[in-house]
């Protein structure tokens, strides 16, 4: 069963699953910019721009469309396009080059999108005719810089909720916390905590908007979260219930924050990635105090031109040396940032391709493989001898492994595999340059999944089955399903591809209503079950769904009110010791 579907794209991710960057977190200054509403007010005639119908005397927008296209922007475009509209995932869209196509090419572009990925934002019902017109004249007058966000700022921001000498000096719940879960609520700016032993539900904890990844401290006792409007939540698991004890907002808009983890430094810094600004910023481990923050604007590491925006995609914490490894994914680099001397940093700048976005380690943690998605590669650094190891063409399109998946192969030893957005590939790495020197850092076998639109991959050291998700394919079908093979059954034959069987995921969630899609496996402590998220629209019912990773049978579904918009799920042992 395979479905050559082109799907790319995280414009569609971004769109789908939009983004909602509160522009209220905006001071008023960045909203209304005088340049920006002086380019709204000002006549066709004077910005070279022909509309049909329209007088060369007239201003091009009024302000207040101004106001309410720069808000569409923010919420629809900024993830793929860049704020500053440089273009990463989605193209340029810089006014040199949208006033050259036009308002009628921009406005039939909105409209139908394109099989390159954009969306098709009127057809879909998501903009109407005005909203796309006036987003079509927007596209051609200067793009607002959001504010800067600061010391001041950060530390205007900075609550400790419960000091540290009034937290509970022991664990005071009943809670197996290595298989307790962090569930992403998406839209309801929420995250969940599920005992991975009862399915209950022991804690919703309000956290930033779209919380997009959460990550455990080296101890196991601290959770961090950050949501896309840049405020990171850390909870401590030690409460009687669980629940925030400090919190921050490092910027407009984020994705990543980890904490050290080597020896000697477990629970002692936090970091945090910023889209915009394009920085990041080390925290105390135990309170969020911000100590140092680190812009990442610069040269990109080929074409060493200037980049205003290079946006802090993953974040990881070295286990070989008291570093973070942090992404930067307009420059192409990866930064070895050692936290051992915050006064006197030392940073490793490693070239390696654009743009990168989400990756894991290894299953020796000694590399880390990050995806250059728009490039269609992985990115291998050794973080024992902070260098580039390998830079490795998967043959898809646009790898996205979330943190991707390691078993050993029965051909090819030790590997790594992620699956891709724009095919239906999976594409598997060698990552054992000891003991399989010939297939190390070399794509050892590609095969067709369920379908274009995968987001993750996943196993289990104590599992037999790679799970494979399709959340973005245009098939209602297929992005309701995963796929699931049977490992020890690879490379049985070399002339076929292994076969998968495919997992009905929402139909075992029983629900009917909405277009639901089916994101995420993750595993439980043991590797016995793995999770899926069955992510509907924010009005309609969703699902945790629960399977036997040895039977591939239906354990458990997960289904409550209050669980809003599941995506991302976290368990606190795996993520915590990076197992995956
Ligand atoms: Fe993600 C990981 C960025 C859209 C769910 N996502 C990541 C990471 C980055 C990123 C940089 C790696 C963080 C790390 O490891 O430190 N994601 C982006 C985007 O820029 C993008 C494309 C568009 C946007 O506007 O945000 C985007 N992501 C989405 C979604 O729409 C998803 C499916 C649903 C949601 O909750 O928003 C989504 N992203 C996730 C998840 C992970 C993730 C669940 C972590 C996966 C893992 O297993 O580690």
């Amino acid at each position: 069963m395979t479905h050559r579907t082109k799907l790319p794209t995280y414009a569609y991710l971004a769109g789908t699953a939009a983004l909602a960057l509160v522009l209220h977190a905006f001071p008023a200054s960045a909203k209304e910019p005088q340049a920006q509403a002086g380019g709204a007010m000002a006549t066709l005639a004077q910005l070279g721009v022909e509309i049909s119908g329209m007088d060369p005397n007239d201003p091009i927008m009024s302000k207040e469309e101004f106001d309410a296209g720069t808000k569409i922007y923010f919420e629809r475009c900024a993830g793929c396009h860049g704020v500053l509209r440089k273009g990463a995932t989605g193209k340029a869209l810089t006014t040199d080059i949208t006033i050259g196509h036009g308002f009628d090419y921009l406005r039939d572009f909105i409209t139908y999108g394109s099989p390159a990925g954009m969306p098709n934002w009127g057809t879909s019902g998501e903009l109407t005719e005005d909203e796309i017109a006036m987003m079509a004249k927007y596209l051609m007058i200067e793009p607002p810089a959001p504010p800067e966000w600061g010391m001041p700022e950060m530390q205007a921001s900075w609550q400790v909720l419960v000091k540290p000498e009034d937290r509970p000096k022991e664990k005071m719940n009943d809670i197996d916390l290595d298989n307790l879960m962090s569930v992403t609520l998406r839209d309801s700016g929420q995250i969940a905590l599920i005992d991975g032993g009862t399915y209950d539900i022991r804690a919703v904890i309000d956290t930033g908007y779209a919380v997009h990844i959460s990550r455990i401290s080296a101890s196991g006792r601290y959770l961090f979260v950050i949501g896309r409007d840049g405020l990171v939540n850390m909870i401590d698991l030690w409460m009687e219930t669980p629940a925030n004890v400090a919190q921050i907002k490092i910027g407009i808009e984020a994705r990543s924050v980890e904490t050290s983890k080597f020896a000697g430094y477990e629970d002692r810094y936090a970091i945090a990635g910023g889209y915009w600004p394009p920085q990041y910023v080390i925290m105390d481990g135990e309170t969020l105090e911000p100590l140092k923050i680190v812009s990442t604007r610069g040269n990109v590491y080929d074409e060493q031109v200037y980049h205003p925006e290079p946006r802090v995609a993953s974040i990881v914490s070295s286990h070989n040396n008291p570093e973070f490894i942090v992404n930067v994914k307009e420059t192409g680099k990866i930064l070895f940032v050692d936290y051992t001397d915050l006064k006197n940093l030392k940073t490793v700048e490693v070239e390696a391709e654009r743009f990168l976005h989400d990756g894991g380690f290894d299953s020796t943690k000694r590399y880390f493989l990050v995806a250059a998605n728009q490039r269609g590669k992985i990115a291998v650094v050794d973080t024992k001898e902070d260098k580039l190891t390998a830079l490795i063409e998967t043959g898809g399109q646009i790898p996205h492994p979330g943190r991707g998946a390691n078993f050993t192969h029965p051909v090819y030893g030790p590997v790594w595999a992620t699956s891709h957005l724009g095919d239906e590939t999976v594409a598997l790495v060698g990552t054992d340059p000891e003991g399989n020197a010939d297939h190390a850092w070399k794509i050892v076998d590609t095969f067709p999944a369920l379908g274009g639109g995968s987001l993750f991959i996943k196993t289990h050291p104590n599992s037999k089955h790679l799970y494979v998700d399709a959340t973005f394919n245009p098939d209602a079908e297929i992005s309701a399903a995963a796929a699931v093979f049977d490992i020890d059954k690879m490379g049985g034959n070399p002339d076929e591809d292994p076969e998968f069987v495919t997992l009905p995921i929402v139909e075992w969630a029983g629900i009917t209503e909405g277009q639901p899609r089916v994101v995420q496996p993750e595993f439980n402590k043991e590797g016995t079950e793995v999770w899926f998220s069955v992510w509907n629209a924010k009005d309609k019912e969703s699902a945790i769904v629960v399977v036997d990773d040895k039977t591939l049978e239906l354990k458990k579904v997960i289904k409550d009110k209050g669980l809003i918009t599941p995506t991302g799920k976290f368990n606190v042992l795996n993520t915590q010791k990076d197992i995956y």
